[in-house]
């Protein structure tokens, strides 16, 4: 039996009153009892729907862990953080509260412009403008530190800076990470969940190799950025930046802040064209790149059907995401799933590898509004209400038969399903 949509609104706000650690969210209990980044962007979008100021608070909260070099960290270790691994001894990246040290994929000025447009500045609107100013050292800071010359795109140091871990986008990278001899840790996370939805322990072994690459060079960024043994251009953060810059444009112009907003146009335009880069004839769609050999990955994930909301309308480019989303949504029974289900990597139940995630779903929806693709995007919203109203509110579902995976009572699956995918038909 499927619950009724009222009932599973209050449900998904349950999940997030019940995440609330007061002015932020966690993800989830047990699995992550902190604050992740672009979780607290989605989670944003979700208590806008309950109290629009509690989602300006959780904005607030995560850009006030903003680093001195304008960087807005993956992970704010606040509250209780015991049995997450690796914890904030082992980043030693500063803070206070302490953080990790690489960010994850920007949405929070997406979430911010969204916020602002359907509930209006929050009070006093000074707060707002601190935001904008915030946001706007952040996303300099991306194209300082995180934009590949060559190419003009988003360059990720570490897979879990893409936000996607195991993704295959970054399996032949990965492969060519040595891990360090003699590692030692206890993982975590499979104390909460099954080890089939879980990275492996080799992929472990290299992020926890990477993280103490990163201590090593005291989280220096733009040496980070230049000699990581994990360098790859993202076209998720790539298509996501030109968005967000591009809806921090219009909040800054909006709040007459003309000289930030006209910066973030040129970003925005100069990560559109990054993107383009990542167009891969072989593929017929935009893929992760390999910075230094120009290699593009051999198939594409659910991270390249964001071109439409990277504001890009090129033919040859949206021909090519129509394509591969129908393509892709006539391989499993719910979409969008995040790993192409013809490449051999694919499984329906390991984590980047193959499951629907709800955030992605809205990603690629977001994209496909804006551009008049309603159907396809009508499609994504009833797969997204109809897995929550099967299954409930999990952290990434089985693309074949929509079982429920990872963590549960996810604040970012609810947060979706209140600030979208429950708004259909209404
Ligand atoms: C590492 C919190 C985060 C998400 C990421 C997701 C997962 C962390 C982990 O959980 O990553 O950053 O420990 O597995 O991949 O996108 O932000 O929900």
């Amino acid at each position: 039996m499927t619950a009724r949509p009222p009932a599973l609104a209050e449900e998904a706000a349950r999940i997030l009153q019940t995440n609330d650690r007061g002015g932020y969210s966690i993800p989830t209990a047990g699995l992550y009892p902190m604050q992740f980044n672009w979780d607290s962007a989605f989670a944003a979008l979700g208590y806008r729907k309950l109290d629009p100021d509690r989602a300006w608070q959780e904005i607030e909260t995560l850009l006030a862990a903003q680093h001195d070099d304008g960087m807005i960290p993956h992970i704010v270790f606040r509250g209780d953080c015991r049995g997450y691994f690796p914890g904030a001894d082992v980043w030693q990246a500063g803070g206070a509260p302490p953080t990790s040290g690489i960010t994850q994929p920007p949405v929070a000025a997406m979430a911010a412009r969204r916020i602002f447009d359907l509930h209006g500045a929050p009070q006093p609107a000074e707060r707002l403008d601190s935001m904008i100013r915030r946001l706007a050292t952040w996303h300099e800071w991306f194209s300082r530190s995180r934009r590949d010359p060559g190419t003009g795109a988003a360059l990720v140091t570490h897979p879990w800076e893409s936000g996607r871990d195991n993704s295959p986008d970054w399996d032949a990278a990965m492969a060519r990470v040595k891990p360090e001899p003699g590692l030692t840790y206890q993982r975590a996370d499979l104390d909460h969940v099954d080890a089939g939805q879980r990275p492996h322990r080799a992929d472990y072994d290299r992020y926890l190799t990477l993280v103490r690459f990163g201590v090593r060079l005291k989280w220096q960024q733009d040496n980070l950025a230049a000699q990581s043994p994990f360098r790859m251009l993202d076209p998720l953060i790539t298509a996501v930046l030109a968005r967000a810059d591009s809806d921090l444009a219009r909040l800054a112009a909006d709040r007459g802040m003309t000289t930030e907003a006209e910066a973030a146009e040129r970003r925005a335009a100069a990560w559109q064209s990054g993107l383009r880069a990542l167009w891969s004839d072989g593929a017929k769609a935009v893929v992760a790149r390999n910075p230094d050999s120009g290699e593009f990955s051999s198939s594409p994930t659910a991270a390249s059907l964001l071109a439409p909301l990277a504001g890009i309308r090129d033919e040859r480019i949206l021909a090519g995401t129509l394509a591969l989303f129908d393509r892709m949504a006539s391989q499993t029974r719910f979409g969008a799933p995040s790993a192409d289900p013809s490449c051999p990597e694919f499984d329906p139940c390991r984590y980047w590898k193959g499951p629907v995630w709800a955030v992605i779903n809205r990603l690629i929806g977001w994209g496909l509004e804006d551009m008049g693709e309603t159907a396809r995007a009508a499609k994504l919203r009833r797969d997204t209400a109809d897995l929550a109203a099967q299954s409930g509110f999990w952290e990434y579902y089985d693309p074949l038969t929509g079982e429920g995976l990872g963590g549960s009572d996810f604040t970012w699956t609810a947060a979706v399903y209140l600030d979208w995918a429950g708004e259909e038909g209404r």
